[in-house]
């Protein structure tokens, strides 16, 4: 399965890719040069952790994570215009926060055997309360996330595991906690959701996938790969949230409403 643009005008056919996968692989969105600055910070960081991205000796642990820097490079990659485009046409113009970033946290994944912990079903909490990462079925301050590679991912580096379609089961899971929703951890998934068809976030360093925020995911492991893989995987926080009382007026929004239909 993928959502990469197809025939037809290119603008349409993201679009319904994005309603009915709930996701689009952007392919080549972040310049290599950009990436490589990103990539040599990001090894920075893995060595200021221990752990030589060039040195397999020291990778003693399946995952580190950093926090996306808030650097020039990552300005220049969260800032390129095909995706500002994209946020535009999947949130409306002048409704998202523009970050001079990519932001988020960065899970590099390991070539390591042990179960690293963090992999399980789930979508990103969107909104804080009381240091508690609530959700609510209007995804209430949270538009899109957002994969970032920053190295080549195969099928073998531990990609992240995508649940295609399975953003429009959520809207209802979530109408019984109302407005005020709930811990994003607690979500039980149906069997209907975690049966649906599998994609891997594979592809090269400057690819981005650019997802639904109801888009369910997970880790994988064991990574099989030779070397670390990074995704770095921010949010786009909306300046306005969406009124599921008022006609959809983004396709992000359309998604949430119709699946509430
Ligand atoms: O590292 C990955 O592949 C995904 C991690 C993830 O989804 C998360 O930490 O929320």
């Amino acid at each position: 399965m993928n959502s990469d643009a197809g025939s037809g005008d290119p603008d349409t056919v993201l679009v319904e890719n994005f309603v009915r996968d709930g996701f689009v692989a952007i392919r080549g969105a972040v310049p290599s040069t950009i990436v490589e600055e990103c990539r040599q910070e990001i090894d920075d960081g893995l060595r200021a952790r221990g752990a030589d991205p060039e040195d397999p000796s020291t990778w003693t642990s399946p995952v580190v994570r950093l926090a996306c820097p808030w650097t020039d490079a990552f300005a220049r990659a969260g800032t390129q215009p095909v995706l500002w485009s994209v946020y535009d046409q999947l949130l409306g113009p002048g409704r998202w926060r523009r970050l001079r970033g990519v932001g988020g946290s960065i899970p590099v994944r390991f070539p390591h055997p042990d179960d690293p912990g963090d992999a399980g079903w789930h979508f990103d909490g969107s909104f804080d309360v009381g240091g508690e990462l609530r959700v609510n079925y209007s995804s209430r301050g949270r538009g899109l996330l957002c994969l970032f590679l920053f190295t080549d991912v195969t099928d073998d580096d531990a990609p992240s595991e995508i649940k295609v379609g399975s953003h429009m089961d959520i809207p209802r899971l979530l109408v019984p906690f109302g407005e005020t929703g709930t811990s994003f951890q607690t979500i039980q998934f149906p069997e209907s959701t975690l049966d649906r068809p599998s994609a891997w976030a594979t592809g090269s360093a400057g690819d981005v996938f650019v997802c639904h925020p109801f888009l369910v995911h997970s880790a994988t492991w064991p990574h099989r790969g030779t070397s670390p893989r990074a995704i770095a995987q921010p949010g786009v926080s909306m300046l306005e949230d969406f009124d599921m009382d008022e006609p959809p007026r983004c396709p992000v929004h359309q998604a949430i409403k119709s699946a509430l239909v």
